[in-house]
C-alpha cells in the first residue's frame, strides 16, 4: 500500500485536513547544495517564508526508508550535518526505501514524492538540465524527464550556466514542459536575472501562474511546469565574473574526470569555493524569493 511508504509531519497533516495549500521543498539543496550551517539556517527561513505567505512547507527526504513529507527539526539537523547522505534521484528511490536507508531528494525525486502526497507546488533554487557537451557525455539530468511526466509545478531561478541552457530549453520543449517567466521575458540563469534565452510565456501575478498550471492539468496535459523567477536585483552576481568562475569549475571537473551524479555537486562546490562565498549569498537570496512566489502560487491554486 502506498500509504505505508509515506510519513507526514503533523503540520502537513493538519494543512491537508484544513485544505490549506502545501509547498514541497527538496533536501539535496540542504545536504549537497549548501554548506553547514548556512544550509540549515536557510532551510528554516525558507519554511518560515512559506508560512508567512499563507502556505505550509513540506521539506521532503528519505529517512530510514520512509518518504518524509515534512521533516522534524532533528531530521533537518541530520540532513544538514551528515557527510555521507545519498543524493537520491528517481533511480535511487526503490533501493533506499526498500533498504530502510536515508536520502536527500533531488528535484526529480522531490517531484515524485510531492505528487504521491498530492502537493502541486515545489520550490527550489535551480533545476538540473542538459550538461554542456552532453552530446558526448549523455549527461542529462533526470529532473528534465520528471518535468516531462510528473504533475508538479517547480518554482526556480532558472538553470545555472554550468549547464547548456539552450539545450535544456530544447529538451523541455520536446517534452511539452512550459517554461514560464515570472515577471520576466528572459530565462534567468540562477545567479543572473537574464540569459541569452527567452522564456516561452510570461506571467506577472501568482494567480496567472496558478491558472496556467491548473489549465494544463485540467486539459489532461501531464507533466510539470517550470516557473522561472529571477534572483532579486540587488543579489544578482556580475555576469562576466560568474561566467569565468563557471568555466574554471567546468575545466576542473573535466580534468578530474568527474562523472555521473557527482558532476552537479562538484560544480556547485567549486563555484562556491571560487567565488569565496558570494555565490552562496546569492543562492540563499534567490531561494527565499522563490519561496515567497511559490507560496503565493500555491495559495492561488487552492482558490
Ligand atoms: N542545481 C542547483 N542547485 C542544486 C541542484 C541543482 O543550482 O542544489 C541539485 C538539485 O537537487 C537538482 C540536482 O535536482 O542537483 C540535479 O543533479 P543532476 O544534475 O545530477 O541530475
Ligand atoms: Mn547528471
Amino acid at each position: 500500500m502506498l500509504e505505508n511508504y509515506l510519513e507526514f509531519s503533523e503540520e502537513v497533516l493538519e494543512a491537508r485536513k484544513a485544505n490549506k495549500p502545501v509547498v514541497a521543498l527538496e533536501s539535496t539543496i540542504i545536504s549537497h547544495g549548501m554548506p553547514y550551517p548556512q544550509n540549515i539556517v536557510t532551510a528554516k527561513e525558507v519554511e518560515e517564508i512559506i508560512r508567512q505567505n499563507g502556505a505550509v512547507p513540506a521539506t521532503i527526504a528519505i529517512i530510514n526508508g520512509k518518504i518524509k513529507i515534512g521533516i522534524s527539526e532533528d531530521e533537518l539537523e541530520f540532513l544538514a550535518q551528515s557527510k555521507d547522505i545519498e543524493k537520491a534521484s528517481r533511480r535511487d528511490l526503490p533501493y533506499l526505501i526498500a533498504q530502510g536507508k536515508n536520502g536527500a531528494t533531488t528535484v526529480a525525486a522531490t517531484m515524485i514524492c510531492a505528487e504521491l502526497a498530492g502537493i502541486e507546488v515545489f520550490v527550489t533554487g535551480g533545476i538540473g538540465g542538459v550538461h554542456r557537451e552532453a552530446e558526448t557525455t549523455m549527461d542529462i539530468s533526470a529532473d528534465l524527464q520528471e518535468l516531462a511526466q510528473t504533475n508538479v509545478a517547480v518554482v526556480c531561478a532558472g538553470a545555472k550556466s554550468i549547464l547548456d541552457i539552450g539545450l535544456t530549453l530544447e529538451y523541455l520543449e520536446t517534452h511539452g514542459v512550459p517554461v514560464v517567466g515570472y515577471e520576466t521575458d528572459k530565462l534567468p540563469a540562477f545567479y543572473t536575472r537574464t540569459s541569452p534565452f527567452d522564456v516561452n510565456h510570461r506571467v506577472d501575478a501568482p494567480k496567472d501562474a496558478a491558472s496556467l498550471i491548473r489549465t494544463k492539468w485540467e486539459l489532461g496535459l501531464n507533466g510539470g511546469v517550470v516557473i522561472a523567477n529571477p534572483i532579486p536585483e540587488g543579489d544578482a552576481l556580475e555576469e562576466s565574473f560568474i561566467t569565468n568562475v563557471i568555466e574554471t569549475a567546468l575545466q576542473e571537473a573535466k580534468d578530474n574526470q568527474i562523472a555521473g551524479k557527482l558532476v552537479t555537486p562538484f560544480l556547485l562546490s567549486k563555484v562556491k569555493e571560487l567565488t569565496e562565498g558570494t555565490s552562496l549569498t546569492a543562492n540563499i537570496a534567490l531561494v527565499k524569493h522563490n519561496a515567497e512566489v511559490g507560496a503565493k502560487i500555491a495559495v492561488g491554486l487552492q482558490k
